[in-house]
């Protein structure tokens, strides 16, 4: 018998997410076999920037998210200095790459211990643990023990990540410290030094702890290596500016199309974003984000959500750390689960390793930003990078001084695309398919596929009312308010 299900939201960020499965018994395994990804929550953080002085856009999308906000920031700068013909000086490139470097280790420490453990392993009975959908559990006691003092220590390295990131960023979340043209630290060897200790303290936790944490889980859930493929089809942007030309890049841009071993090279023209299933008006489908438009139309036709369904040359591909990984040939068993969790872990690593000797590359009598010959009353410009979970574009259009167009497409804009023009899945909703499901009022095994992705989730509470026509599973009461409903009147607990 078909079970449609709902989890709703699945994420604080990014708007809520909402996963609409369906699921069946096919050859006798019951699993999903349909699956809608939806962002519930309009943002329109462009609509915030046009009219406004350009340098605006800097500390406007770094509120786009808490989790990520490095990146934008420092997206925002690239699209302005590119649109300014602007190259930095050598310390303000490396500045920029120590803090989002400090951003990426934060976040991918976040992400598997508080976010995506406690699908695996058995937590302590109390908060922020429990309660949690409880059946296949494989770890034993001892294991369940260390695993939860490892969740404590991560709190801790996450802190120490933060605290690295402020030390040439001014505070973290949300660095004050990226402009165009530079950068508004100056590399003191005070700096670098205390810089250098906390990567002494977090490279023994990513390699003694983090990664045999990562096999451990694998090892216990082996079938996870082949769960969760999706299309695969990479996609990495390139990220951490090795020379100031930005043609040398600790992980290149580039795309892998259906697992393929063979990295194509980046085409950005190639980009587009599918609106057809997406609340915003058609005049923009399928055009390039230089001049596409977020113009909200809700309700419209069968549309499902507020995310739209940005594609590489009409398809449709998974970004973040594998791609990443992938496409720089640093990881390429495979494509699942298991593999995200791994090339996660890895580059964690690689990073914070490449990071102590970017550290030495710094020069603390060298300038940190360059002022442009008068800035462009008119010009355009993009930058493409990526932020932890992914690549990230934004695209700039100045006019009289003012923005006059930007567009952002951000990581989870590509992973939990709805479908195309071509009626697609998106990477996600793909991912989804085929994916078994033991017991249909506890469906962990699609929130493992969800978590992989790393979509901004939070730790929210799914509880579940069970309904003839489906099952909600939802947040429970919040300060006292009854949560909101989004279909046909559930209850909920
Ligand atoms: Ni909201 Fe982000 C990252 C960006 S995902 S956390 O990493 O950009 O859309």
């Amino acid at each position: 018998m078909e079970i449609n299900a709902s989890i709703d939201p699945v994420t604080r960020l990014e708007g809520h997410l909402k996963v609409a499965i369906t699921i069946d018994t096919v050859n006798g395994t019951q699993q999903v076999v349909d699956a809608r990804v939806s962002g519930r929550l309009f943002r329109g953080f462009e609509q915030l920037i046009i009219g406004r002085d350009p340098r605006d856009a800097q500390h406007i999308t770094e509120r786009i998210c808490g989790v990520c906000p490095v990146a934008h920031g420092m997206t925002a700068v690239m699209a302005l200095d590119n649109a300014c013909g602007i190259t930095i000086p050598d310390n303000a490139r490396i500045m920029r790459n120590l803090v989002s470097g400090a951003n990426f280790i934060e976040s991918h420490i976040l992400h598997f211990y508080l976010l995506s453990l406690a699908d695996f392993f058995e937590g302590p009975q109390m908060a922020p643990w429990q309660p949690n959908w409880g059946g296949d559990r494989r770890l034993s006691a001892t294991q369940n023990g260390d695993l939860t003092g490892h969740y404590v220590q991560a709190i801790a390295m996450r802190r120490k990540a933060h605290e690295m990131g402020a030390l040439f960023g001014g505070k973290l979340p949300h660095p004050p410290a990226y402009i165009s043209g530079g950068f508004t630290a100056t590399p003191r060897a005070d700096r670098i030094t205390a810089f250098k200790n906390y990567l002494n303290e977090l490279i023994p936790f990513i390699q003694s702890v983090y990664i045999p944490d990562v096999e451990l889980v694998a090892a216990k859930y082996p079938e996870y290596f082949t769960i969760g493929r999706g299309h695969g089809n990479l996609l990495s942007f390139g990220v951490f500016d090795l020379n100031s030309a930005g043609t040398s890049k600790q992980l290149a841009p580039g795309v892998a199309l259906n697992g393929s071993q063979t990295t194509l090279v980046l085409d950005q023209t190639k980009i587009t974003e599918h609106v057809t299933y997406s609340w915003f008006a058609d005049a923009t489908n399928d055009q390039h984000p230089s001049v596409s438009t977020t113009e909200p139309m809700n309700p419209k036709g069968s549309a499902y959500s507020w995310v739209k369904a940005p594609r590489y040359g009409e398809v449709p591909c998974e970004v973040g750390p594998l791609a990443r990984m992938w496409v720089n040939g640093n990881y390429r068993a495979g494509i699942s689960v298991m593999d995200r969790h791994r090339a996660r872990a890895q580059e964690a690593l690689l990073l914070a390793q490449a990071m102590l000797t970017w550290c030495d590359q710094l020069n603390p009598a060298g300038p940190v930003y360059v002022e442009a010959a008068p800035r462009p009353a008119n010009a355009t410009g993009y930058a493409l990078t990526e932020a932890p979970r992914g690549a990230l574009g934004h695209w700039i259009s100045i006019q009289n001084k003012r923005t006059a167009h930007y567009e952002v497409i951000s990581p989870t804009t590509w992973n939990a695309a709805p479908r195309d023009g071509h009626g697609l899945p998106g990477p996600l909703e793909e991912a989804l398919l085929g994916v078994p499901v033991e017991n249909a009022d506890e469906p962990v095994e699609v929130l493992r596929v969800i978590h992989s992705f790393d979509p901004c989730l939070d730790c929210a509470t799914h509880v579940m009312r069970p309904r003839a026509e489906g099952k909600i599973f939802a947040v429970p009461h919040l300060h006292g308010e009854e949560p909101h409903t989004h279909e046909h009147g559930h209850e909920h607990a």
